[in-house]
């Protein structure tokens, strides 16, 4: 005992030091795989890091996850989770070299880190109660009993045999370190700590992989549910998409945007997987005379209509990605609002504002008198001819058309409540957006790509241009300061969708700006203003730059 006690006192030298960092990520690694196990138990979203990640996102000011947005893109989530891991480690390290001397601290120091991640899991919007903190809870009591029994076998006293004192010697001068004290203090029950460590981490291995086998495993019935769904014919097919004149460009968005290729912005660190047998729709709240609740199956008992929609997303830069034309199927979101007693401001309800909440506790407000006006405003269970994939809402989502995503196309929705704009903000007007956010007028050169280098000649520029629900009515390239060209539009499948077009150029060698600009059928010009994406989506021409070979 006073042995211990002395040594614990004597500055450790270089090797504990850094065997003492070496337990700390051992003690975080054992926390993280007995919390994957324990949230295994509860909900995957329980876990810590998933939890600490959610918070994050929620917390982070709306510039840097608009930069994050569009700079990560789906990738984003992965970055930020790689962020957490990397701030755990440096924590890990530094916890675990001060608790070769200080034990007990270090071991405090591990459950306080389990009591961030219980802070932040029992604070989600989606939460289920206190039984959310278990995993980081349960976890970090494991880290820190570890952390405190490996160090232990750091500072351990054992009478050090006569050879081990010279090897000790030995490596404390190879690192340089000046005799701080005498030799024994550097006696530590080597083989223990080697044995320790080892087993730790192979336990630590084995259960972080059950852990992470039953998490996957979980949401196996709303795969099944899903695989279940037969989508029945539309009562109200969508429009034959008009013979394209335009769909030979290579490099051109195609017309419909392919599932797997459909851009996914959202703040889900797990996708949300729903059982569709057991989802309910309530929809609640201000003037509602008739609050209602529907099960799945009532909606696909009920009339589909099927209809071509071009969804965009407030981040999106001019030129950039978030944009995608899908064909939904789903009931009319004003039918069932009516039924539920609902009237639209303009014919004397008192509810301006739909709030649409998610299972994930994500809400989306858009304006009823833009919902019921008579528009395709969709609840939608069915994308490009399947039930939802899960990245896109399943089972059910909210599509309006001509309003940014965020202001309306709630995945994942389970409650609709009518309230007003005064009364209530939803998720991402509290982080600076705006409330109304009816999507831009904006067109993109799809190809050439920028600085790409065709030859002379005849070089095809090609694009997309959407102003939902306006419809668009011209589209006219430029290049350099030359004059506005109108270019060729293919025919219109629906105001409610993007159209292409394109524009056959006689390139001549040299560099050349291309810039395009749109007209909605409002005649509003595209305006040339370049304006950021925060509050209510980006504004400006986009301009591609080419070299002409
Ligand atoms: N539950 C939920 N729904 C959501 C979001 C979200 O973060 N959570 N993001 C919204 C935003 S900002 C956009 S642009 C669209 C994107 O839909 P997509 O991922 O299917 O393309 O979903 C909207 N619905
Ligand atoms: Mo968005």
């Amino acid at each position: 005992m006073r042995d211990e006690e002395k040594d614990q006192r004597v500055r450790p030298g270089r090797l504990r030091l850094a065997l003492g960092a070496l337990s700390g990520v051992l003690a975080g690694f054992a926390a993280l795989a007995v919390a994957e196990l324990v949230a295994a138990g509860v909900r995957p979203q329980s876990g810590p890091i998933v939890a600490v990640g959610g918070a994050s996102i929620d917390a982070t000011p709306a510039a840097v996850k608009d930069w994050a947005i569009r700079h990560f893109g789906t990738d984003d989530k992965l970055v930020l989770q790689l962020g957490i891991l990397a701030v755990l480690t440096v924590l890990a390290l530094a916890l675990g070299a001060l608790a070769v001397r200080w034990r007990r601290t270090g071991a405090v120091g591990v459950l306080l880190m389990g009591a961030v991640g219980a802070a932040a899991a029992a604070g989600r919007p989606d939460s289920t109660g206190l039984i959310d903190t278990l995993p980081s809870v349960v976890g970090a009591l494991a880290g820190a009993l570890l952390l405190y029994a490996l160090t232990g076998r750091l500072t351990a006293a054992r009478r050090p045999a006569a050879s081990e004192r010279a090897a000790e010697r030995g490596e404390a001068a190879e690192c340089g370190e000046a005799a701080a004290g005498p030799p024994v203090s550097e006696s530590w029950d080597r083989r223990g700590f080697v044995l320790a460590a080892a087993s730790a981490a192979a336990a630590s291995a084995v259960v972080g992989a059950i852990g992470r086998t039953l998490n996957a495993s979980q949401g196996r019935d709303a795969v099944a549910s899903r695989d279940r769904v037969v989508l029945p014919p539309a009562g109200s097919p969508a429009r034959p998409v008009p013979r394209r004149s335009a769909p030979r460009v290579p490099g051109i968005s195609p017309f419909t945007t392919p599932n797997s290729s459909f851009y996914r912005v959202d703040t889900a660190l797990v996708v949300p997987k729903v059982d569709a047998t057991a989802w309910r729709l309530r929809v609640h709240g201000k003037g509602v005379r008739r609050p209602a609740d529907y099960s799945f199956d009532d909606l696909l008992r009920r009339e589909l209509i099927e209809r071509d929609i071009t969804l965009t997303c407030v981040s999106n830069e001019v030129g950039g990605p978030y944009v995608g034309n899908a064909r939904w199927t789903g009931v009319r979101l004003a039918d069932l609002l009516t039924e539920c007693g609902v009237r639209p401001p303009s014919r004397g309800g008192p509810a301006d504002q739909l709030v649409a909440r998610s299972v994930d506790g994500m809400t989306l407000g858009s304006p009823v008198e833009d919902v019921m006006d008579g528009r395709d405003a969709l609840l939608a269970v069915g994308m490009n001819g399947e039930p939802l994939p899960f990245e896109h809402g399943f089972p059910v989502r909210m599509v309006v058309p001509g309003l940014y995503g965020f202001v309306s196309a709630c995945k994942w929705i389970e409650d609709i409540e009518l309230t007003t704009f005064d009364a209530y903000d939803p998720y991402w007007v509290k982080r600076g957006w705006a409330r109304r956010a009816p999507v831009k007028t904006q067109s993109r050169i799809d190809t050439p790509k920028p600085f790409a280098r065709p030859r002379a000649g005849t070089v095809m520029v090609a694009g997309v241009a959407w102003a939902q629900h306006r419809g668009i009515d011209r589209v006219e390239v430029r290049v350099d300061d030359g004059p506005w060209q109108e270019a060729h539009l293919a025919a219109e499948d629906t105001p409610d969708t993007w159209r292409q077009w394109s524009l056959p150029w006689q390139a001549a060698s040299g560099g050349h700006t291309l810039t395009v600009r749109a007209t909605d059928r409002t005649g509003t010009v595209q305006t040339s203003r370049r304006t950021g994406t925060i509050p209510d989506g980006a504004g400006g021409w986009h301009s591609v730059v080419v070299t002409v070979d």
